[in-house]
């Protein structure tokens, strides 16, 4: 057997191409929803494709899922029930179970194979999926949300892209239903894009949030596998500011490898060109 080399690549952009070299492919399957695949990379360990696109590898995934988790959490302060729309690799259960005030967390997947695929191919993310506070709920998240008034503390939006299935939940219809699910001074929270491919998708997000919470805030971190590397997430917040009233503690209770409480801080600091985005 030759050296043969085996690539995955994403094309990003029409002018952007990002190639892994594999290992292995472990699966790949059309399901009722989109196109799935999980393949171990030689440089990010395995990862998670969904219609082509990188959804998360072993090796780079905690930078996303501690971010968009922690950041929410800890500016609550008494966190209970917690919603993530989408996110059925598990990665964003797994750390928002690391709260000890959590005592529920609904996954809304709409995919079950995503679910299925990743407690077999990646238990390191999908392993808190079977924590007895994790209710998994295979279905329209959209619907979950309208269906829900006044439920939630804190509502997750782990989407792929803006297109397909997930369009819906980049529309204002979507975060209002959210206010509408969270209690009085609960917190949501998206991932937006990278500010350096995605400035459009960014300002139309951050401005349609706006329009429903009083507080709205845009925060930073680098994930090497996604499209721009430096991603975007927004908070919509009924009371708590992320950077404001918060009792952000000195030391966290929890273990993590990215999220600090000086991380935390650190993240709302934006380069100009990215507070352009966002400015009115
Ligand atoms: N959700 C956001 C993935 C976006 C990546 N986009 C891309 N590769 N074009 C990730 C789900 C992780 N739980």
């Amino acid at each position: 057997m030759s050296a043969m080399e085996l690539w995955f690549t994403e094309k990003q952009t029409d002018n952007l191409r990002m190639s892994y070299r594999l290992g292995s492919t472990l699966i790949t399957e059309r399901t009722e929803y989109q196109e799935l695949a999980v393949v171990d990379t030689l440089q990010y360990g395995r990862m998670l494709i969904l219609d082509d696109f990188v959804m998360t590898t072993e090796k780079d995934e905690f930078v996303y899922h501690e971010m968009i988790s922690h950041v929410p959490l800890f500016t609550h302060p008494n966190p209970k029930e917690v919603l993530v729309v989408g996110g059925g690799d598990g990665g964003v259960i797994r750390e928002v179970l690391k709260h000890s005030s959590v005592e529920r967390a609904v996954l809304a997947e709409i995919d079950p194979k995503v679910i299925q695929r990743s407690r077999e191919w990646l238990p390191s993310i999908s392993k808190a999926l079977d924590d007895e506070r994790c209710e998994l709920m295979v279905g329209d998240g959209i619907a979950h949300v309208k269906e829900h008034k006044k439920a939630y503390d804190i509502i997750i939006s782990d989407s792929t892209d803006p297109i397909g299935p997930a369009v819906g939940l980049f529309e204002e219809d979507f975060y209002l239903s959210c206010w509408e699910a969270l209690k009085d001074d609960g917190i949501f929270v998206a991932q937006t894009e990278s500010p350096f491919l995605h400035g459009d998708l960014i300002r139309q997000t951050f401005q349609r949030i706006s329009s429903v919470f009083p507080i709205t805030r845009l925060y930073l971190a680098t994930i090497p596998t996604y499209p721009g590397s430096l991603w975007s997430f927004t908070i919509g917040s009924k009371v708590h500011d992320p950077l404001g009233d918060t009792r952000l503690p000195m030391a966290i209770p929890i273990e993590t490898k990215y999220y600090s409480p000086a991380i935390h801080q650190a993240a709302f600091t934006l380069p100009p060109f990215v507070e352009r985005l966002i400015r009115k």
